[in-house]
């Protein structure tokens, strides 16, 4: 069986998905063998608690990535096109909840498939990037990595450290919870950037695990802190980078489920980002819980320009 075959059934492919483009559209075509990341949507929007659109999330950064945006970035003065080979599996097909098929029976065979993509995007010495969908999807492709004990990067408003939420254990606000209750990530190896809103529990629960934090308050009081360190314990070290579109400041997120105030601004996460490590080996990302509401892809240009950014300064490294 060639590369990846198996897991291509899971897919709906780009050209025949809702906005029928590529993930970044490259002028020149990369096939799957010559990639070396590849982008796969899940646009899972099953267990989300208030606002409701994240299945448009991986629409939006397709369209706004292949229509609106620029490869090449102005400040680094590179074109991604020219940096990194990127193949857009497509989206994953979603099993409709019904009668037959249970909120729990879809999480589990959904999340049974990330897991399974990510682990043979990794086996073919590539790297998988997830775009959401909501958060719960993090916790399958984590666990299909974890091996490779990586630094986790959580940019995120809120923790997502809950054991429950509303009777659901696999939801949105859980993943990290069981990432580490399941004992696929140590507390220590998870850095929490931008948090901002959780419930007390949560708060002990990463204390007592060794949950390393950097809230929205204290980067805006000393943000080159959180730069230090970043510089260093990324040195050398297989990193996983999750990034919950909320982590932004609630006037940047228009349409995201649980927009928060006192959060990040674009220059504050680039800043962020450039401060890793160039001896980091990126082995994988996520970009969750973009969303779209009355046709505004302002989100979608967002997480375009920040995936973008991640690629540049830690993909391109290792080419
Ligand atoms: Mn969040």
């Amino acid at each position: 069986m060639s590369i990846l075959e198996e897991v291509q059934s899971y897919f709906i492919i780009p050209e025949l998905g809702d906005v029928g483009v590529s993930f970044a559209d490259f002028p020149r075509k990369i096939s799957l063998i010559d990639s070396n990341v590849i982008v796969f949507g899940v646009p899972l929007d099953l267990t989300t608690s208030f606002g409701k659109g994240t299945r448009e999330g991986p629409n939006s950064i397709r369209l706004t990535s292949a229509k609106q945006i620029e490869t090449y970035l102005f400040e680094e003065n590179i074109d991604l096109a020219d940096e990194v080979n990127i193949y857009d599996l497509g989206d994953m097909k979603i099993p409709q909840l019904d009668s037959n098929c249970s909120l729990s029976s879809i999480i589990s065979s959904v999340g049974s498939n990330i897991s399974t993509t990510a682990g043979q995007i990794k086996s073919s010495d590539k790297i998988p990037i997830l775009l959401g969908g909501e958060h719960t999807i993090s916790y399958y492709q984590v666990k299909a990595l974890a091996d490779a004990k990586p630094l986790i990067l959580h940019f995120d408003a809120h923790r997502d450290l809950k054991p429950e939420y509303g009777g659901m254990v696999m939801c949105h606000t859980t993943p990290f919870y069981h990432l580490i209750n399941d004992g696929h990530i140590p507390g220590h190896d998870l850095v929490q950037i931008g948090i901002r809103q959780c419930d007390r529990e949560e708060n002990q629960f990463a204390l007592n695990k060794g949950v390393n934090t950097f809230d929205a308050w204290a980067i805006h009081d000393d943000i080159e802190k959180l730069l230090l360190y970043l510089k260093e314990v990324t040195c050398n070290r297989a990193i996983y980078i999750s990034f919950d579109i909320d982590v932004y400041d609630l006037p940047y997120v228009p349409c995201t489920g649980c927009p928060e105030p006192f959060g990040l601004d674009p220059f504050q996460i680039t800043k962020i980002i450039k401060s890793v490590s160039s001896s980091a080996l990126l082995i994988g990302m996520d970009m969750v819980e973009v969303a779209v509401r009355n046709g505004d892809y302002r989100e979608g240009a967002l997480a375009v320009q920040t995936l973008y950014r991640i690629l540049a300064n830690l993909q391109r490294a290792h080419l």
